[in-house]
């Protein structure tokens, strides 16, 4: 291996006498520049729960300020709890601070615009103290809490390393196939 060495000794030696501080760093950024157009750098949360394909915004029918704060909200069909809307967030993102709870209440909803059914996960956001707004205590497909498992009204924290719960998220997974 001393050939290597001394070879990677004569390299670095050349580039160090053929070359000045200030034209080493404009190489490497112009190295680091094009390294960013090949393969994009910036972070990407995965943490949060998967956005359903196609859904854009999540929010395609625009619901007005009145309807996402309003537990009559069709998306809401199957929320227990305080609407993360009012609560610094928005229907589908938990507000800064808190953390998604790892596990969910799922239901199906019906879209009266589109006349459709659509599959809808409600998360809670974990790690502040109750929100204590929009409270909401809706019950479609809900069993009594002797069947655990069908029940919402749940602290969905209990899967998170911050047990506290705040406010609820109604996210959309997609078109229910009836
Ligand atoms: N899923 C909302 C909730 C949180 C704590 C206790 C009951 C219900």
């Amino acid at each position: 291996m001393r050939w290597f060495d001394s070879m990677g000794e004569r390299l670095t030696r050349q580039i160090t006498y053929n070359s000045s501080r200030r034209s080493v760093l404009a190489r490497i950024s112009k190295m680091m520049v094009g390294a960013a157009f090949i393969m994009p750098v910036l972070p990407i949360a995965r943490a949060a729960p998967p956005r359903a394909e196609g859904d854009g915004d999540g929010l395609s029918d625009h619901p007005t300020e009145k309807q996402l704060s309003s537990c009559d909200y069709w998306r809401y069909c199957g929320v227990d709890g305080f609407l993360c809307h009012c609560c610094g967030g928005t229907a589908e993102s938990c507000p800064p601070g808190t953390q998604y709870s790892q596990v969910s209440w799922v239901g199906t909803c019906h879209n009266p615009n589109d006349n459709k059914d659509y599959m809808m996960s409600y998360h809670d956001c974990c790690g502040r103290t109750a929100c204590d707004r929009c409270s909401c205590g809706e019950q479609r497909g809900e069993r009594p809490g002797y069947e655990f498992f069908r029940h919402n009204d749940v602290n969905w924290c209990m899967g998170n390393r911050e047990l506290v719960y705040h406010c609820t998220v109604s996210r959309m997974l997609g078109p229910a196939k009836n």
